[in-house]
C-alpha cells in the first residue's frame, strides 16, 4: 500500500528568504528561477514594498521563496515599515539567500544586513549577482572578499537577466532544504491575490514611466477586478494614489498621455499574467503625505 508519507518520504521543502540591498536584483532573479514574472522589477532602487512569495517545484522538493524589499537604514514611516517586512521574513525562513550586486555595491546596505545574519544558525547562501557587467578577475576579487567576510554556506556568482548559473544556484539550495512534504499544491506558483499583482503591474509601470519622486510617492489599489463574458474579459478599476496635487499633473501627461501609456503598458502585462483580455481603468488620487499616515498605510497593504 502507498500513502501519501511514503510518497515524500526523501521529499525536500522549506523557505527560502531572499535578501539584499535595494536593487541588487533580488525580484529578477525570483521570476528568473521561477519562470513566470509574478515580482516586478525596475532599475529605481525600492521597488518591492511587500513579501512575494513564489514556489518553484522540482522533482524531489518544492522550494518557496520570499522576496523582500530592499534592506537598507530607512528614516521615514513607509520605508521603516518595508525594511521591517524585510527583515521578518529572516526570522521565518528555513534558508537565507543573501543577493548581492557585484557590479554597484552598497557597503552600507550589505553590512548592516550582515550584521543581521551573524546571530542566525540558519544556512545563508551568497549569490553575487550581475556577473554579466563585471570582468573575471573583479569577480574573483568580490568572491574572496566576501568568503572572509562571513560565513556563507555556499557562494554561486549568477546572472539574473542572463539567467547563468541559475540552476546551479537552485540546486545548491536544494541540498539546505530540510525534508519535508510540500507546503503548496502543484500547481501553486504563488499565495498572492490577482488583484494584487494587478495593483503591482501598475506600480511597476509608474516606476519605469516616471521619474524623480513620484514612483515612491505612488501607492496603486485595484478598487475592482470582475470577470465577465464568461471569463473572457476581465474588468479591472484601479487607483493610483499620490501625496501633491503637483504630482497628479506629471502622472496625468500633457492632454492624458502619461497616464494612457501607464494604462497601456499595464494592462498587456496583467493580459500576458492572467491569459485573459483585460479592460483597464485607472483613477488618480491625492491622498495627503499618506506615506506618514499609519491608517493610510494599513489601506494600501504596508
Ligand atoms: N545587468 C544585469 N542587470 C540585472 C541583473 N539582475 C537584475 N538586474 C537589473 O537590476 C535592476 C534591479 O532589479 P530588481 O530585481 O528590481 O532589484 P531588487 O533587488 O528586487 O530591488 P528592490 O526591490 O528595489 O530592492 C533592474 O534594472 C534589473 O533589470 C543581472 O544579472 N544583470
Ligand atoms: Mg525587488
Amino acid at each position: 500500500m502507498s500513502s501519501t508519507n511514503e510518497k515524500y518520504e526523501n521529499f525536500k521543502s522549506g523557505y527560502v528568504a531572499i535578501v539584499g540591498a535595494p536593487n541588487a536584483g533580488k525580484s529578477t532573479l525570483l521570476n528568473r528561477m521561477l519562470g513566470e514574472k509574478i515580482s516586478i522589477t525596475s532599475k529605481k532602487p525600492q521597488t518591492t514594498r511587500n513579501r512575494i512569495l513564489g514556489v518553484v517545484h522540482r522533482p524531489e522538493s518544492q522550494i518557496i521563496f520570499i522576496d523582500t524589499p530592499g534592506i537598507f537604514k530607512a528614516k521615514d514611516t513607509l520605508n521603516m515599515r518595508i525594511v521591517d517586512t524585510a527583515l521578518s521574513a529572516i526570522g521565518d525562513a528555513d534558508i537565507i539567500l543573501f543577493v548581492l550586486d557585484v557590479a554597484n555595491p552598497d557597503p552600507t546596505s550589505e553590512y548592516f544586513l550582515v550584521k543581521r545574519l551573524q546571530s542566525q544558525n540558519r544556512p545563508v547562501l551568497l549569490a553575487l549577482n550581475k556577473i554579466d557587467l563585471i570582468e573575471k578577475a573583479d569577480l574573483l576579487a568580490t568572491i574572496k572578499k566576501w568568503s572572509t567576510d562571513f560565513r556563507f554556506d555556499v557562494i554561486v556568482p549568477v546572472s539574473a537577466t542572463e539567467g547563468t548559473q541559475i540552476n546551479e544556484l537552485t540546486e545548491a539550495m536544494e541540498n539546505f532544504l530540510p525534508i519535508g512534504p510540500p507546503y503548496f499544491p502543484e500547481d501553486a506558483l504563488t499565495d498572492l491575490p490577482e488583484r494584487f499583482i494587478a495593483a503591482e503591474m501598475i506600480r511597476e509601470s509608474i516606476f519605469r514611466l516616471t521619474g524623480e519622486e513620484i514612483p515612491y510617492a505612488t501607492a496603486v489599489m485595484v478598487d475592482s477586478f470582475k470577470e465577465e463574458k464568461n471569463g473572457k474579459l476581465v474588468k479591472i478599476e484601479a487607483t493610483i494614489h499620490l501625496e501633491r496635487d503637483s504630482q497628479k499633473g506629471i502622472i496625468i501627461g500633457k492632454d492624458g498621455s502619461k497616464l494612457k501609456r501607464i494604462g497601456t503598458e499595464s494592462r498587456k502585462k496583467i493580459e500576458q499574467m492572467i491569459d485573459t483580455k483585460v479592460f483597464l481603468k485607472l483613477f488618480v488620487r491625492v491622498q495627503k503625505n499618506w506615506r506618514k499616515d499609519t491608517r493610510a498605510l494599513r489601506k494600501f497593504g504596508y
